[in-house]
């Protein structure tokens, strides 16, 4: 059994040896990439200075609170709107850098952000002034902008006497009082974060006001400002000014705007892995029809019911319990993470069903974790579809060509084993881009239900006007990173100079 002595020589790599190999080796950045945006906190924690606590267990007891003191705020300016368009960039590929990005603005006068759209987590921040190390040219040349509260006529210092704040420290012993700033500390999974303090600003939207038609809006937001540099998010590539968590906590930006009545508690996203870029839409989705499938409650991620995997045409045959041990129940959805994690069971099922098509292949380990191997022919053809099954007959359906891809002149597979990683969520399902691309995916908030389908993400969706009843196209985005990255424009340079000296040289 070749293929499955191969898997097993995967071995497990502690996480963290892991991570300092990769994020030495910058010049083979694609695996540091893939392993930056991964878990993007999944295992979200919030630290201030006096103690340490899980922000999505600390908010679920405290819902209310929260969205009543925004509801307050709404009274003086209520105005439900159709929807909202935001414009996004980036591709899930992983051979490209797996990363989806949207362009807000936020502050007034208001500038433009470029924030990565994660799922995973629950708080909105950006880059601010005092950050120390922070890059001002980003992911494929974008140009970054550090966000000045007291640059901008709206912006304000949370300070802990806040509603917003007390809730966030409400299970912290920090010992955070009146005046003082409130601070925040984000982890991610990967061991990137982000550290500063709450602001409240305007953030700057598109409203959907015809078909493919959009208005400027805005609504005030309380969001973190990143005084500190955040570690492996600033320091490649793949830098943007910040993340825009669109988890189910009240403190994401989309729940704020939804509890003053701004937004319906209801987004889209249609992440093209094809042509990059896709459709990201808050409100009410009519078309395409998706069918829904219950959340997991009390959890503190997007989690739904796996119940089944089909490979081709062959149930995988996985113990009934194993989506549904240990304290995280159901598989994760989250746009934050590229890949996808199963527990090493399913793994090991998954990836000899889908090689056992081709008993022919040479293996190879890659990087510890990625199983590759030589092939020029059409994946498609080669390989399997894989189907997920879930509660309520909802399907999902991954191809060929998008759970393997190139990497080195080899074939990758994109599947991932969880039980390798050190530390205590192991074992966990999580379903990233590489399983969300190409579909669109309707997360109901109000109904705590998700769905997804089979989409072409380059087309248009429709959302329904709750308030006149009208229906609005939206359209597909991929926001232009700058046509000239930095490292081109070194090369135009150079080949400028060159030219310029030939001409010199062969004119004497
Ligand atoms: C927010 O929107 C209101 C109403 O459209 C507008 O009057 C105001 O100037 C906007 N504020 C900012 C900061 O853009
Ligand atoms: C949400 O649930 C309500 C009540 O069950 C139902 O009437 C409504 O159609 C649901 N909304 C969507 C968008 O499915
Ligand atoms: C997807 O939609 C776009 C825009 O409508 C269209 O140009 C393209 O041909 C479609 N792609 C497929 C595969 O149908
Ligand atoms: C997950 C979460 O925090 N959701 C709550 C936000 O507040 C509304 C009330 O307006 C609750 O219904 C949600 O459950």
């Amino acid at each position: 059994m070749s293929n499955r002595a191969a898997i097993a020589a995967a071995a497990p790599a502690a996480e963290a040896e892991r991570v300092e190999k990769m994020g030495r080796n910058n010049t083979s950045s694609i695996f540091c990439l893939l392993f930056l945006v991964n878990f993007l906190n999944l295992i979200s924690t919030k630290v201030n200075a006096g103690g340490v606590f899980q922000v999505d267990y600390k908010f679920a007891g405290t819902e209310r609170s929260l969205s009543a003191l925004r509801e307050h705020d709404s009274i003086r300016h209520l105005q439900i709107i159709a929807g909202v368009d935001l414009p996004i960039g980036g591709t899930g590929r992983p051979d490209a850098v797996g990363l989806y990005y949207a362009k807000i603005g936020i502050g007034t006068p208001s500038k433009d952000y470029y924030v990565q759209v994660d799922t995973g987590s629950d708080i909105m921040w950006v880059n601010c002034i005092n950050c120390q190390q922070c890059p001002t040219r980003g992911y494929r040349g974008l140009e970054l902008t550090q966000y000045n509260p007291k640059d901008s006529l709206t912006g304000q210092l949370i300070t802990c006497e806040w509603e917003f704040c007390k809730e966030i420290m409400r299970d912290s012993s920090s010992g955070c009082t009146s005046n003082e700033t409130c601070l925040y500390t984000e982890v991610y999974g990967d061991g990137s974060f982000s550290m500063g303090y709450f602001v409240e600003d305007f953030v700057q939207y598109d409203r959907v006001s015809g078909d493919l038609q959009t208005q400027s809006a805005n609504g005030s937001v309380i969001f973190g400002c990143g005084a500190g540099p955040s570690a492996d998010l600033s320091s490649s590539d793949d830098a943007l000014d910040g993340v825009l968590g669109f988890g189910k906590a009240n403190s994401s930006l989309i729940s704020q705007l939804a509890s003053a009545g701004r937004v319906k508690n209801m987004f889209a996203h249609c992440l093209d892995g094809v042509n990059g870029g896709g459709i990201f839409a808050i409100g009410h989705v009519v078309q395409p029809k998706v069918n829904m499938t219950a959340l997991v409650p009390n959890q503190s991620h997007y989690n739904v019911n796996m119940t089944a995997i089909e490979v081709g045409h062959a149930m995988l045959s996985l113990p009934t319990e194993v989506f549904t041990v240990g304290d995280t129940k159901g598989a994760i959805i989250d746009s934050g993470t590229t890949l996808a994690y199963f527990p090493e069971i399913v793994y090991q099922q998954l990836v000899v069903k889908i090689l056992s098509s081709q008993p022919d292949l040479k293996l190879q380990i890659v990087h510890d974790d990625y199983t590759c191997f030589d092939y020029s022919d059409s994946v498609d053809d080669g390989f399997p579809p894989v189907t997920f099954h879930f509660g309520n007959s909802l399907n999902l359906t991954v191809y060929p060509h998008d759970y393997l891809f190139p990497f080195d002149g080899l074939m990758c597979v994109g599947w991932q084993n969880s039980g390798v990683l050190s530390g205590e969520k192991t074992n966990i399902t999580l379903l990233g881009d590489l399983v969300l691309s190409n579909k669109l995916v309707l997360y109901d908030l109000e109904n705590q239900t998700i769905g997804w389908t089979t989409y072409n993400c380059s087309s248009s969706i429709k959302l329904k006007d709750e308030i006149t009843g009208s229906v609005h196209l939206v359209g597909a985005h991929s926001i232009p990173s700058c046509a000239f990255s930095q490292s081109a424009q070194k090369a135009f340079i150079f080949l400028l100079l060159m030219t310029l000296l030939q001409a010199i040289f062969t004119g004497l």
